[in-house]
């Protein structure tokens, strides 16, 4: 853990500069009747979950480039995203994946989560993958599998995996399934949902009345005919069927290219059913770029959907569960996943400062330009000063990043665990 202090000391050379940077920010954005303070409690309050299988290096499968220091169990994992959150104060929860991250020590990890100042957010099941003494495999499915025990074992395995998430007080579970067709007339698409939605049922049923289900869809991969969730329309509609704690996960990179995911977004919070977020980026496919490197405009978009949703009291859409949903291998990803966050604590502030009262009048009147020009005028501004006070406020460091590589972190992982660590993970 870094001490409180190496992090003022960081930010010591750095203080004169921003706080000239956002006074200058602060009297711009009030001459535009907005509040700098209270945009920046709003990104102090915003929080976004680290999932487990983040923090090693991913692969490709042609190879892995491990760079070392990678947390080798749940209680390193659970140190680096405590670390991630003393240098940006806006992730203080953790996702598990089951059975990579099974809880052993439960005392020993909830006193390790309390003074790290963290929560478990959601356990994720795996049925993708056949584990070591399973009876029946998943290649040819799980919660959709034609053979009725493979099905029944999947259904066991995520209310298993709801037991290991009370033991540490989650209260979210999240089901993406790899199931799916390679080739036309593997599967018969109908038969193939309805032993889904029954299945899903079944775990429904066992799921304590105050959790949540979150179903993720996903086009392709990696079946590359058809999935069984393929997309939010199959996604609503099985929570429509289950009950309203069931809601549906946008994950960016499970999307064909151009979709308007914005309008997507949009959609879900009308009907109330947008439940979950997995923030990436993606040139081609899933997960394949830090969330919002490449496409920052099409972010802003999305955020902006959420604040519009968010203030619009005639709606009303269950609280949504933020997480990053990343696997990189070229990059040391906990660098990453600071990088990630601040892209997305970005594009929420520029969706705060969208001036909606002039947007809709604009609308309205089918003023296209001006619309046009509203949403400009908020993406443009930069909100750097914002983002980096709201670190400041949360007692981390102005410019995670630099502090990150100055206090010399990896170099200490890679000390304490070793050149060659290996985490699970995809
Ligand atoms: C596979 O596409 C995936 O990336 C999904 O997005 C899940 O959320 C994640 O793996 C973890 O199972
Ligand atoms: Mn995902
Ligand atoms: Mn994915």
């Amino acid at each position: 853990m870094l001490s409180e202090s190496r992090i003022q000391d960081l930010n010591q050379p750095l203080l004169e500069e921003h706080t000239l940077q956002f006074n200058f920010l602060s009297d711009a954005l009030s001459r535009r009747q907005l509040d700098a303070s209270q945009v920046v409690q709003q990104l102090v309050d915003f929080q976004v979950a680290i999932p487990s299988w983040a923090l090693g290096t991913g692969g490709t499968r042609f190879g892995r480039f491990p760079l070392g220091g990678e947390p080798r169990n749940l209680e390193e994992k659970i140190n680096d995203v405590g670390l991630l959150h003393q240098l940006n104060g806006s992730s203080n929860s953790i996702s598990l994946h089951i059975p990579w991250d099974i809880p052993q020590d439960i005392a020993g990890l909830q006193q390790q989560l309390g003074e790290q100042k963290l929560v478990i957010d959601s356990v994720n099941s795996n049925t993708f993958q056949d584990q070591k003494d399973q009876h029946y495999s998943y290649k040819f499915g799980s919660l959709s599998n034609t053979e009725e025990g493979a099905r029944q074992q999947a259904i066991q395995h995520n209310i298993d995996c709801i037991r290991h998430g009370q033991a540490l007080n989650a209260k979210t579970l999240t089901v993406w399934l790899a199931d799916g067709s390679n080739f036309p007339g593997q599967q018969h698409l109908r038969r193939a949902y309805l032993r889904t939605q029954e299945s899903l049922a079944a775990i429904y049923e066992a799921m304590p009345s105050d959790w949540n289900m979150l179903i993720e869809y996903k086009p392709y991969e990696p079946n590359f005919y058809s999935t069984v969730i393929p997309d939010w329309g199959t996604s609503y509609s099985l929570c429509q069927s289950l009950g309203k704690n069931a809601n549906v996960l946008v994950d960016l990179g499970h999307h064909l290219p151009n979709t308007n995911i914005e309008q997507i977004v949009g959609r879900l919070q009308q009907f109330g059913r947008l439940g979950g977020f997995h923030f990436n980026g993606s040139m081609y496919g899933d997960d394949d770029l830090t969330t919002g490197s490449s496409k920052p405009f099409q972010l802003f978009l999305i955020f902006n959907e959420l604040v519009d949703a968010a203030r619009d009291q005639s709606i009303s859409n269950p609280t949504v569960a933020y997480m990053i949903d990343a696997s990189h291998n070229v990059k040391d990803p906990l660098e990453d996943l600071l990088q990630s966050v601040e892209n997305i604590l970005s594009a929420y502030a520029k969706a705060l400062l969208v001036d909606r009262t002039a947007l809709y009048e604009a609308q309205e009147n089918n003023d296209v330009v001006r619309a046009e020009e509203i949403m400009r005028d908020a993406f443009l501004t930069d909100v750097r000063p914002l983002v980096a006070e709201a670190y400041k406020r949360a007692g981390g460091a102005l410019r995670p990043v630099a502090a990150y590589r100055a206090a010399g972190i990896r170099e200490q992982l890679i000390q304490q665990r070793g050149k060659l660590s290996l985490s699970t993970g995809l």
